[in-house]
């Protein structure tokens, strides 16, 4: 394995907090979420044939959580690639730095959380796969 290459897909469980009115998921940072939370986003109104992602991140780490509905995640280190389906309100995909994600197949009604370590700037992302793949096999 190349010292650049990251295990692909680490799942974090959260405890559901529930009782007879229903359930519970609380996200701390630094605590259950590996790094502190400096920005929240979330995705929704997608469409099950628009593709979305096709990026990496040099720095940033990320948590994605389907709170409702699924997708697939495509997740890509530069030497293996892995898909999977979020599909999981009580379960979050850690998405380490310079991996390139892509997320296919939305259902219609997807609401994809996303918990990031930093804040937004688009200086940290690699849009071009190639620039990636250099980058990852310098
Ligand atoms: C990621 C996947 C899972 C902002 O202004 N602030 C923000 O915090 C974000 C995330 C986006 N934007 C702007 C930038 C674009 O003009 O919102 C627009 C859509 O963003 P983007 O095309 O990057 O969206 P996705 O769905 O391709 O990717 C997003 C995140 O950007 C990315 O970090 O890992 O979701």
């Amino acid at each position: 394995m190349s010292s650049k290459q990251t295990d692909l897909v680490k799942w974090i469980d959260f405890p559901s907090l529930g009782d007879h009115r229903g359930s519970l998921v609380a996200l701390e940072g630094n605590k259950i979420v590996p790094f502190g939370i400096k920005r929240v986003y979330y995705l929704f109104g997608t469409k099950p044939e628009v593709a979305r992602g096709f990026h990496a991140h040099k720095a940033l780490k990320q948590v994605a959580i389907c709170i409702t509905g699924k997708c697939k995640m495509l997740l890509d280190n530069g030497f293996e690639q892995a898909q999977v389906w979020l599909d999981s309100p009580t379960k979050g995909l850690f998405i380490n730095d310079m991996i390139w994600r892509e997320m296919h197949e939305f259902s219609p009604d997807c609401v994809l959380l996303v918990l990031a370590s930093e804040h937004y700037d688009e200086a940290d992302y690699i849009r071009s796969y190639t620039e990636f793949k250099e980058l990852m096999h310098e």
